[in-house]
C-alpha cells in the first residue's frame, strides 16, 4: 500500500504541477497566488491518493469470500494512538496551510513602501465599466474613460463602486477579483509586471447584459502611460472641426468605445450581434434621434431587444463634441 501510494502521489503531483492552472502571470500578485496554489496541490494530492489507496486496498483485502456470509468482523473498540495521529496530523497541516495563505494574503494587499501608488476608480454599471483617474494622477482635470491603461511595475489601488446591482471587477491575468457592492467602496491593489492587453470581466451575474460587461486593460511603459494621459485631456475632436474631421473622429470613437462589440456596422468592419444592425436601422434616421439612442438608450427600445443592455453611460463619458462626431459618423456611414 505504501509503495503504491508513494508512486501514485509522485505521478499525481507531477501531473498537477504540469497543468497551467492560471492565465498569464501579469502581476506580482498572480505569481504569489500561483505559487500558493502549487503548494496546496503538493499537500493535497498525497492525501487524496492515501485515502483512495486505503479504500481500494481495504475493499480488495477484506472483501467477503464465499462461506463468510454469516460471519461478523472482529469486535474493535477504537485505537487511541491511531485516533490521536489522524487528528493531530491533519490539524497541523491545515494550520500550516492557513498560516501560509494568510501570509500571502497580507503580502499581496501590502501598501508599497514609496507613496508612488496610483489610485484609480472603477465603476460598474449595467453593463459597462468606467475608470476614473483622479487629478493627482492626471495632473489636470479628473479623467473618466472606458479604457483602463496602467503603467508597468507600479502599484495601483483600485476603488471599486457600482451604480446599481452587485458587479465584480476581475482581471484574470492579475488573479485578483472583488465585488462592487451597492453603498460600499471596495479596494484591491495590483502591480502589473508584464506589458500587454488583458481582458476585464464582470464576474457576478448582474442581468441580461452580464456576458458583454467586458473591457480591457492595457499595461504600457511609464512614458507611454503619460503620453496616453496627455492625449485624453486634449479633446479628440477640436471645437469647430469640419464635417470630414468630425466623421473621421467619430469613426475612431465608435471603435474605441467598443460599439462594434454589440453592433454590426459595415463601414467600421464590425459584426456584433447583441444590438441592432446599425446599417439596417439607422438608414434615413435623423441626427437628433441617433443622439438620443446613444445618450438615453432606454428612452426607446429597439423592437426585439431588451432594455438595459446598451450601456447608458455614454452621455457622461463622451463630451459633447465627441457625441457630435459619433452621430455625424453614424449618419454618414449609414447614408
Ligand atoms: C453591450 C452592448 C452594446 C454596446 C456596447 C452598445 N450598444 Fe447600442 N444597442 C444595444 C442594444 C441591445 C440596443 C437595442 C436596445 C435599445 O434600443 O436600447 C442598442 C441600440 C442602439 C441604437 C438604436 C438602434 C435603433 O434600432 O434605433 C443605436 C443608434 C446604438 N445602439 C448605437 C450605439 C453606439 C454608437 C454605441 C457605442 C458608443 C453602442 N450602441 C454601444 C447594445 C449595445
Ligand atoms: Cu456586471
Amino acid at each position: 500500500m505504501v509503495v503504491a501510494g508513494v508512486i501514485a502521489s509522485a505521478i499525481g503531483i507531477v501531473l498537477a504541477l504540469a497543468i497551467e492552472w492560471f492565465p498569464t502571470v501579469a502581476a506580482t500578485q498572480t505569481k504569489k497566488i500561483s505559487t500558493l496554489y502549487d503548494v496546496l496541490l503538493i499537500a493535497s494530492v498525497p492525501i487524496f491518493v492515501l485515502v483512495v489507496t486505503v479504500v481500494v486496498a481495504a475493499v480488495i483485502r477484506f472483501r467477503m469470500r464465499p462461506g463468510q456470509e454469516d460471519q461478523d468482523g472482529p469486535p474493535i473498540h477504537g485505537n487511541t494512538r491511531l485516533e490521536v495521529i489522524w487528528t493531530v496530523l491533519p490539524a497541523l497541516l491545515i494550520l500550516g496551510l492557513c498560516t501560509y495563505s494568510y501570509i500571502v494574503l497580507e503580502d499581496i494587499e501590502k501598501a508599497p513602501a514609496a507613496a508612488q501608488e496610483l489610485r484609480i476608480g472603477v465603476h460598474g454599471e449595467q453593463f459597462a465599466w468606467t475608470f476614473t483617474y483622479p487629478e493627482e494622477v492626471t495632473g489636470g482635470e479628473e479623467l473618466t474613460t472606458t479604457e483602463l491603461v496602467l503603467p508597468v511595475d507600479r502599484s495601483v489601488r483600485f476603488s471599486i463602486t457600482t451604480a446599481d446591482v452587485i458587479h465584480d471587477f476581475w482581471v484574470p491575468d492579475f488573479a485578483m477579483k472583488l465585488d462592487a457592492v451597492p453603498g460600499l467602496t471596495t479596494h484591491y491593489r495590483v502591480t502589473p509586471t508584464r506589458l500587454g492587453t488583458y481582458p476585464v470581466v464582470c464576474a457576478e451575474l448582474c442581468g441580461l447584459g452580464h456576458s458583454v460587461m467586458r473591457s480591457r486593460v492595457r499595461v504600457v511603459e511609464q512614458a507611454e502611460f503619460e503620453r496616453w494621459l496627455a492625449e485624453q485631456s486634449t479633446p479628440a475632436v477640436e471645437e469647430g472641426a469640419g464635417p470630414d474631421e468630425q466623421v473621421a473622429a467619430g469613426k475612431q470613437i465608435f471603435a474605441s468605445e467598443g460599439c462594434g462589440g454589440c453592433h454590426t456596422l459595415a463601414d467600421a468592419g464590425s459584426g456584433g450581434q447583441i444590438g441592432p444592425n446599425l446599417d439596417d436601422v439607422l438608414k434615413g434616421v435623423d441626427e437628433a434621434k441617433i443622439r438620443e439612442d446613444i445618450v438615453d438608450p432606454d428612452a426607446q427600445i429597439a423592437a426585439g431587444y431588451g432594455a438595459g443592455i446598451m450601456p447608458s453611460t455614454y452621455g457622461q463619458t463622451l463630451s459633447d463634441s465627441e457625441l457630435d462626431a459619433l452621430v455625424a459618423y453614424l449618419k454618414e456611414a449609414t447614408k
